[in-house]
């Protein structure tokens, strides 16, 4: 790229930076993988314990709630919302999915605090597994990552 072009892209340095995360307890046996991953990624890109807030709530449905607290406590510079939709047999899953994600993107735009977006949304408790630290990697860690380019992109710009 010509250098003389100004490139805003964030980096990986969070030290300083707060996050906080939503996790639903829905799925647990899944979304605690999402959410180990997403704080280990934290800290390992320098987030202090301290400046790491979990707030838990019932479901995937319930997270926007959750997240539009936090946005607009104005404590953190990136929110991460952590879940776990399986389509199963019923046509609940695209009610629930539908809303989180609709919900979770209104209020990063809204309130214009990013959201990294760790809802996992999937056909089989197998796809899940895959996604949440095996085949697939973990969306909780690749999440956490997003929710850190963003927050570092936009200190940038700022
Ligand atoms: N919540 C989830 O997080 N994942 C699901 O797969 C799910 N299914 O399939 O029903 C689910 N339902 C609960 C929902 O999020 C709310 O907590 C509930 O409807 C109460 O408001």
């Amino acid at each position: 790229m010509d250098e003389r072009i100004k490139t805003l892209e964030g980096d990986f340095n969070a030290r300083g930076l707060r996050f906080g995360v939503v996790a639903s307890r829905f799925n647990d046996f899944i979304v605690d993988r999402l959410l180990d991953a997403a704080v280990g990624t934290l800290l390992k890109h320098g987030v202090a314990p301290g400046d790491i807030e979990v707030v838990r709530v019932p479901g995937a449905f319930e997270t926007p709630l959750a997240i539009k607290k936090l946005a607009t406590s104005r404590r953190f510079q990136a929110l991460i919302a952590l879940g776990c939709v399986i389509r199963g047999a019923t046509p609940h899953f695209d009610f629930v999915a539908r809303e989180a994600s609709r919900g979770i993107g209104h209020v990063s735009l809204s309130e214009e605090i990013p959201v990294g977006f760790g809802i996992l949304t999937v056909d089989t408790i197998e796809q899940a597994i895959e996604r949440a630290g095996t085949k697939a990697g973990n969306k909780g860690a690749d999440a956490a990552l997003a929710a850190i380019q963003m927050a570092t992109a936009l200190r940038q710009l700022e």
